[in-house]
C-alpha cells in the first residue's frame, strides 16, 4: 500500500511543479495594453495610394510649440523690368507690326497711353511731339512710331537726378511716407538690406505705431536686413519713436536711419498735421533728413497723382517709391508724376521679395514697355 501512496504523491507533484511552471511563462494578467500609435508614411518613401484616414490618436509632435525653421534663402537676382511688365506691354503690342499710321493706329496708341496710366494731358503732350515727328521724319509704320515714341519718352524722363541722398558723416534720415498699404514697411525691408549690403550700418523706426502689427512686421524686416530697430509702445508718439532711433543711430555712429510712418490718407488734415512733426522732429541734431520717399502703388493708378500733391505739400517729398508694378498694367503713372510734379521716381518695386527692389532706369523702363 505504502508505495503506492508515495508514487502518487510524487507524481501530483510532478503535475503541480509543471503546471506552475507553464503559467509563469505567460505574462501577468494586468490592464490591456495600448494599440500602437498609427505611424505616419515616410515622406521619402514610396508613394502610396491610400485614402486619408484621421488618425485616432492625435499626433504628440503638433502639441508642442516648434520654432520655426529659418527661411532658406537662395540667392535670387534682382528682377527686371522686362520680365515683370509683361501686362503693361500688352497695351502697346496691337500697334507693333502695323503697316501703315492712320487715324485707327493714333486713336489705337492714345487708348493704349490712357489704359497704361500715362494720363490725358502727358498722353496728349505726347502724341502732339510724335505728330510733328511723324510728319517731319517721314515715318510710315506702325514700328516706326512705336520707336519714335520711345524716343518721346525717354527724353521725357531723362535728366532727373535719382539717387538716394546720403550725405558723410552724417545721421541720414530718409522718411516714408503713403496711404495704407502701398509698400512703405515692405520697402523700407528691402531698401534696409541693400543699404546693409553696400556697407551701411542701417536703423529702422517703427514709426507706425498705429497699427499693433505694424512694429512686428518691420522687426521681421530688420532682422533680414541685418539692421537695428527701435520701437515703442502701440500709440506711442512717432515723432517721440523716429526721434529716439535718430539719437541711438547716432550714437552708435549708423549712418542711416530708415524711419516707417503709419499709412494715413492725404486727405486727413489732422493726421498730415503728424507727419509735418515727424519731419520736423526727424530733422532736429542730430538727424538729418536727406529723402522723404513717398509710396505709391502703381495700381491705383492717377489717385496716385492727387496723393503725391498732397504728400508733397506736406513734407517735401524728394522722391517717388512705385511699388507693385510687376500686378498693373499702369506703368504710365511715371510719366504723369514727372511731367505735372517734377517728382522723380526713384525706386520701384516688382514683387514681395527682399531682392525685388530695383532702381528706376527711364530707358530700361521704356524699352520693357514695348519689347517682349
Ligand atoms: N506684388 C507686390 N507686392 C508688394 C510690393 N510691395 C509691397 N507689396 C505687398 O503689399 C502689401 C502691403 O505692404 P506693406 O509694406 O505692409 O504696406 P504699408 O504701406 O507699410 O502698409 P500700412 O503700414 O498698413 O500703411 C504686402 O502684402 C506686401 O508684400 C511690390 O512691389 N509688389
Ligand atoms: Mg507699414
Amino acid at each position: 500500500m505504502w508505495p503506492v501512496i508515495v508514487i502518487a504523491v510524487v507524481v501530483l507533484a510532478l503535475v503541480g511543479v509543471g503546471a506552475y511552471l507553464l503559467t509563469a511563462r505567460r505574462p501577468a494578467a494586468g490592464p490591456e495594453l495600448e494599440p500602437a500609435p498609427p505611424t505616419r508614411p515616410s515622406v521619402d518613401g514610396p508613394a502610396v495610394d491610400t485614402a486619408p484616414t484621421k488618425p485616432d490618436v492625435e499626433p504628440v509632435i503638433e502639441e508642442v510649440a516648434v520654432e520655426p525653421e529659418p527661411e532658406p534663402e537662395p540667392p535670387r537676382r534682382r528682377p527686371t523690368f522686362r520680365e515683370r511688365l509683361a501686362k503693361a506691354r500688352t497695351a502697346f503690342a496691337g500697334i507693333l507690326g502695323r503697316s501703315a499710321i492712320d487715324q485707327d493706329t493714333w486713336d489705337d496708341l492714345e487708348e493704349a497711353l490712357i489704359r497704361a496710366d500715362v494720363g490725358i494731358g502727358p498722353a496728349t503732350d505726347l502724341l502732339d511731339d510724335l505728330r510733328a515727328r511723324v510728319t517731319d521724319e517721314g515715318l510710315e509704320t506702325g514700328d516706326q512710331l512705336i520707336e519714335a515714341l520711345k524716343v518721346e519718352m525717354k527724353s521725357r524722363l531723362a535728366g532727373s537726378d535719382r539717387s538716394l541722398r546720403m550725405d558723410d558723416d552724417e545721421t541720414n534720415v530718409w522718411l516714408f511716407v503713403g496711404v495704407n498699404g502701398v509698400g512703405k514697411t515692405t520697402t523700407i525691408g528691402k531698401l534696409g538690406k541693400r543699404q546693409v549690403d553696400a556697407g551701411h550700418t542701417v536703423m529702422m523706426a517703427a514709426g507706425d505705431t498705429f497699427r499693433a502689427a505694424a512694429a512686428e512686421q518691420l522687426e521681421t524686416w530688420s532682422g533680414r536686413a541685418g539692421a537695428d530697430l527701435v520701437r515703442g509702445a502701440e500709440g506711442a508718439d512717432p515723432s517721440a519713436i523716429i526721434f529716439d532711433a535718430i539719437q541711438s543711430a547716432s550714437s552708435k555712429g549708423a549712418d542711416l536711419v530708415l524711419a516707417d510712418t503709419a499709412g494715413r490718407l492725404h486727405t486727413k488734415t489732422n493726421l498730415m498735421d503728424e507727419l509735418r512733426k515727424v519731419r520736423r522732429v526727424a530733422d532736429k541734431e542730430p538727424g538729418h533728413v536727406t529723402e522723404v520717399l513717398l509710396v505709391l502703388d502703381a495700381t491705383t493708378g492717377q489717385n496716385g497723382l492727387v496723393q503725391a500733391r498732397q504728400f508733397t505739400e506736406a513734407v517735401e517729398v524728394t522722391g517717388v517709391v512705385l511699388t507693385k508694378l510687376d500686378g498693373s498694367a499702369k506703368g504710365g503713372i511715371v510719366f504723369a508724376i514727372q511731367s505735372e510734379l517734377g517728382i522723380p521716381v526713384k525706386l520701384v518695386g516688382l514683387g514681395e521679395q527682399v531682392e525685388d527692389l530695383i532702381d528706376f532706369d527711364p530707358d530700361e523702363f521704356v524699352d520693357a514697355l514695348f519689347e517682349g
